[in-house]
């Protein structure tokens, strides 16, 4: 395959493909200059189908689990369940676009709307209209502090936590008495002092307790540095750090929070020739007892392969930990052959293993995860954990591509195929289970999000007969979150313009789908 980006000295002994780019979680699309109103152009001649299958009834499931603290965040809250209680379009379809600037949408329960984007210097935040997406306020950090906005978290009071490359974290209060809103910067946490050379910041989230915790680490596979070692630690509300440093490991996701623990996934470091390794996955509390200020809850490992899968961003595990309700949790490991999805106890399981399951995933030789699962379960506690196949994914345009239509990042066709569900639940007997519920054969280019009010989960895709003859013509597609099956599918337009770049998508509260593509976004909206 053809790189489009210099690969340079990022790929070590053990790093496979040539992947590079923005994050795929970055969902920081994009590149138009301003919030207007024009809408997306079609770079190529329309073709296919405008709409697939037939609108369907809502089926709708148990609400979603909520998770302390309250939080908005780029995979739906803090137990990163990809999940909403708003209604979606069912029928009646329409789709419009947007070149918007803002790639980030996280909607408190009042229904106001922030998220972040790409200004003329840089990563910003911005205050947005919650219908029509324009930028009503916005706050600009520090000239050298590049701000990571996939895993910015907003409360319910409206703080939003963003940390920065550079060792800040920023809490930035969203004032929504005023109109338009404003934002004031209330606490700058500079953790340079804390954060060895060779690592960089990459998570910040609150716990109950008021600390927010951090991590260092890095996407791989987007450029950032690999790390010989990983940092985690908080910052209490009085200001004081603790920490703790783990050798040979760097965090490649995002963190969950329940209460007072903290669950982070980290994967072999790149460098330091961990070429067979395993990974871990903790569960970590805050306490005084301890000489560092962290107790372990538990850990233990998981099978890391020996390399980065072709298409991949993750040296080790490509998911950012989700909680199942408030009893499991589901991460993916990078065994070389076939990946498995892994569910855990999220309490300390005494006597007992801390891993309830192992379920095998995808086609041999052709399986690699690398978004976070969504995690959702029914009134009787059997939850499930969907996640989809993006083995030798295409890359991901990191600037404007020079040729939009290029069929090297466009062409989809030989990526790893499916989506699958695996549940844990408890079997007459009382002991815990799991099983492969469900696995189709669609070629996705994300998990995409569930509601709740009608049991779909909708995702993008692109059609493969068309793309062999070089034609990308996109579509949203909708999939049964019970049966695993496509309902209908809309196109939302044609050629690299409507690329998602593995973007990925949410419900607004009034039932819009919003999806980011490389030139802005696509709104799908319909009648319930
Ligand atoms: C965009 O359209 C909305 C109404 O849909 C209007 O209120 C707003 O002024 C327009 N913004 C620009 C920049 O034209
Ligand atoms: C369907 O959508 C169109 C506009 O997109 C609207 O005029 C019409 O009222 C809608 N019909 C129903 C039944 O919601
Ligand atoms: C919010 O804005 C209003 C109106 O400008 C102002 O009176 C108030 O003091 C602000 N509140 C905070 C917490 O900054
Ligand atoms: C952050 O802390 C470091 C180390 O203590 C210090 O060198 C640096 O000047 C501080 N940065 C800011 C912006 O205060
Ligand atoms: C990481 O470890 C490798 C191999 O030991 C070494 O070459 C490299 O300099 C280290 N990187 C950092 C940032 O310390
Ligand atoms: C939350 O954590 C506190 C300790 O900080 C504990 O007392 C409480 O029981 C926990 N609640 C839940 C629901 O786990
Ligand atoms: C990796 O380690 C496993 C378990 O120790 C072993 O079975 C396997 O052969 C090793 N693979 C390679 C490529 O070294
Ligand atoms: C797209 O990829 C397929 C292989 O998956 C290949 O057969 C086809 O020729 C490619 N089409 C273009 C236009 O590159
Ligand atoms: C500054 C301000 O007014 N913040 C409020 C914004 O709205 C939330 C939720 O209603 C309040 O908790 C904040 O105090």
């Amino acid at each position: 395959m053809r790189s489009l980006f210099p690969i340079t000295s990022l790929l070590a002994v053990c790093a496979a493909g040539s992947r590079i780019l923005l994050a795929r979680e970055s969902q920081l699309v994009s590149r138009a200059s301003s919030n207007d109103n024009s809408s997306i152009p079609n770079s190529q001649p329309l073709a296919g189908h405008a709409f697939i299958g037939s609108p369907v009834h809502a089926s709708p499931l148990a609400p979603k689990s909520r998770f302390v603290p309250d939080v908005s965040m780029m995979h739906a809250d803090s137990g990163n369940s990809g999940v909403f209680d708003y209604p979606s379009p069912l029928r009646n379809i329409s789709v419009t676009t947007k070149t918007v600037r803002n790639g980030i949408f996280l909607y408190d329960h009042q229904g106001r709307l922030t998220g972040g984007g790409v200004g003329p210097n840089g990563f910003e935040l911005y205050a947005l209209d919650p219908k029509t997406f324009e930028i009503l306020a916005k706050w600009i950090p520090p000239s050298n502090q590049r701000l990571i906005l996939p895993y910015m978290e907003m409360t319910q009071d409206d703080e939003v936590v963003v940390s920065s490359k550079q060792g800040h974290i920023f809490v930035v209060q969203r004032n929504n008495t005023s109109n338009p809103p404003t934002f004031s910067i209330i606490r700058d946490i500079n953790l340079t002092a804390y954060i060895p050379p060779g690592e960089e910041l990459l998570n910040s989230m609150y716990d109950s307790l008021s600390n927010i915790w951090f991590t260092t680490g890095g996407i791989v596979g987007a450029r950032d540095l690999p790390q010989n070692s990983t940092t985690v630690g908080y910052v209490t509300s009085s200001g004081n750090v603790y920490k703790r440093h783990i050798a040979n490991q760097m965090v490649e996701n995002g963190i969950a929070v329940q209460n007072n623990t903290v669950f982070v996934v980290t994967g072999p470091s790149v460098q330091g020739g961990h070429c067979n390794a395993t990974g871990l996955i903790l569960a970590l509390q805050a306490s005084r007892h301890h000489k560092n200020g962290i107790t372990t809850v538990w850990s233990d490992v998981y099978d890391a392969g020996n390399k980065r899968k072709p298409g991949g961003f993750a040296r080790g595990s490509g998911t950012t930990p989700t909680l199942l309700g408030h009893e499991y949790l589901a991460i993916t490991d990078n065994a070389n052959e076939r990946v498995s999805m892994l569910i855990y106890r999220q309490a300390r399981a005494e006597n007992k293993q801390q891993l309830i399951c192992r379920v095998p995933i995808f086609a041999k030789g052709a399986s690699a995860v690398d978004t976070g699962a969504i995690g959702h379960c029914n009134r009787q506690g059997r939850c499930g954990a969907v996640v989809v196949n993006d083995y030798n994914a295409p890359p991901i345009a990191l600037n404007a591509p020079s040729d939009v239509n290029d069929a090297a990042l466009n062409n989809y066709t030989r990526m790893g195929k499916g989506m699958a569900r695996v549940d844990v639940f408890r079997a007459d007997n009382g002991k815990e289970v799991c099983e492969l519920k469900w696995e189709n054969d669609l070629r996705l280019t994300g998990e995409g999000v569930l509601s709740t009010q009608t049991g779909l989960l909708y995702t993008y895709s692109q059609d493969a007969e068309l793309a062999i003859e070089g034609k990308y013509v996109w579509y949203v597609k909708v999939v049964d979150w019970e049966s695993g099956k496509m309902v209908w599918a809309v196109r939302t337009g044609t050629g690299g313009t409507f690329n998602s770049m593995a973007q990925g998508n949410v419900l607004t509260p009034d039932g819009r789908l919003i999806q980011g593509t490389l030139s802005g976004i696509i709104i799908v909206e319909g009648a319930a």
